[in-house]
């Protein structure tokens, strides 16, 4: 028997399959959510992002207890920077940029501590870990395929940050035909204005992009399903 699952979120209750849904944590990274990362050499308060973190870990922990699908995404380039757009990196004309030595090692570069996920949300190795170039975790990455092949029908999303990479992947999956519910203690921007717009343009027009509720209304409903072992 197919098992399915309403949360109450807005505009209207989101319903969908466990087994056809996929957490998607984006790119809970130490350069966009740690000080001394990327993000705060773009001048942000990374505070903001480092509140989603322990909300999160809780829907990644009932995720995993049920045996449902979780996917990390990842924003960075190879070391040779041969996937960075010369515009993307001189975007900003920041002293330190992607490629740059930081605090963390080279901003954004696949590899280096910064670019990796915060120990609280590691990935599993069972847990594919999508490397993006862009903001879109759609774009130029196997993620489809990886979706296609466990049958994913609905996705879970959160992450940083909520104007850049959650909203330009929850468009892609949405023009994609998949069920978007964003979780919005779990998705974070270092600018509060854009955390509300972002938020209220995902479910204005009867949901446009998608479905928005807090990860506690989810977990009363994923903590209902049996553990897995
Ligand atoms: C940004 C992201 N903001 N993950 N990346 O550059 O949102």
């Amino acid at each position: 028997m197919t098992t399915r699952l309403t949360v109450d979120a807005e505009p209207y209750e989101f319903t969908f399959e466990p087994a056809r849904t996929a957490l998607l944590v984006i790119d809970m990274q130490r350069d966009f959510v740690d000080p001394g990362g990327f993000g705060e050499l773009l001048g942000n308060d990374v505070a903001p992002l480092r509140r989603a973190v322990a909300p999160t870990r809780r829907v990644l922990d009932a995720f995993r207890r049920a045996g449902l699908t979780v996917v990390h995404t990842r924003e960075g380039h190879r070391p040779d920077l041969s996937d960075c757009p010369p515009s993307k990196r001189a975007r900003g004309r920041l002293p330190v940029g992607i490629g740059d030595k930081g605090p963390m090692g080279r901003v954004l570069v696949r590899g280096e501590y910064g670019h990796d996920i915060v120990d609280e949300l590691r990935p599993r190795p069972s847990e594919p870990v999508i490397d993006k170039p862009g903001k879109g975790a759609f774009y130029a990455t196997d993620l489809e395929l990886v979706l296609k092949d466990q049958g994913i029908q609905s996705l879970v999303v959160t992450g940083v940050t909520t104007e850049v990479c959650v909203h330009t992947t929850v468009r892609e999956a949405n023009d994609r035909g998949y069920e978007c519910l964003v979780l919005e203690d779990c998705v974070a921007s270092y600018f509060p204005a854009f955390q509300a717009a972002a938020l209220a343009m995902i479910t204005a027009q009867g949901g446009i992009f998608g479905w928005v509720a807090t990860s506690e209304r989810l977990l009363k409903v994923i903590d209902g399903l049996p553990a897995q072992a």
